[in-house]
């Protein structure tokens, strides 16, 4: 849907948790309003002895006075009644990281190369997204494929999010030793 209507956004169909799982590279975002991942950003999918998925994240973040750090954090997810669309439950390592409950919507992906993912915080009044926040991912820490390239730019499109999103760098911040979160 072309309408920019939250309730007419295209999922992934038939998604498969057990195919998403393992290393996502963000390597493009659309910002929410408010604090949000810088950069250096990689998600761990993992689907629990139960079935239920779970997830890990870091980036680089800067809170309060400027001050700089890689945010250590953990996501349970709900599932709902389409396979593709979950509730996201998150909190980080340290008390003065953000939690918050998200949908996590997995746009498209072929699993094994990129994903496009998609978080609306805020449905306005015309259907429309008044708040949200979206992840390109890649296997790749180096960023997609060309022939990913063409399909991540119409999902973009699809999402009415062209133009909003930026390149996500990875400069191993987050790799060791610079975290000040109890590990
Ligand atoms: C996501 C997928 C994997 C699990 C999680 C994700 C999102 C995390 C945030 C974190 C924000 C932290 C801030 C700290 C000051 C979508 C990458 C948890 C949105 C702003």
């Amino acid at each position: 849907a072309q309408d920019c209507q939250v309730a007419n956004i295209n999922v992934m169909q038939n998604f498969d948790k057990t195919r998403y799982a393992g290393t996502w590279y963000a390597v493009g975002k659309k910002d929410p309003e408010g604090l949000f991942l810088l950069d250096n950003i990689v998600a761990q999918i993992n689907i629990e002895e139960d079935g239920k998925m779970t997830a890990t994240a870091q980036g680089r973040v800067i809170i309060l006075n400027n001050w700089e750090m890689c945010a250590h954090m953990f996501a349970t997810f709900e599932e709902t009644a389409d396979p593709a669309k979950f509730k996201m439950k998150y909190w980080g390592a340290a008390s003065y990281l953000q939690t918050g409950n998200d949908d996590h919507w997995v746009i498209d992906t072929d699993y094994d190369n990129y994903a496009v993912h998609y978080s609306c915080r805020l449905v306005d009044a015309d259907g429309t997204c008044l708040d949200g926040y979206s992840f390109i991912f890649s296997r790749h820490p180096t960023g997609l494929r060309p022939e990913d390239q063409l399909v991540v730019l119409q999902k973009k499109t699809d999402l009415c999010l062209l133009g909003k999103y930026r390149r996500v760098a990875h400069t191993g911040f987050c790799d060791s030793g610079t975290s000040l979160d109890p590990q």
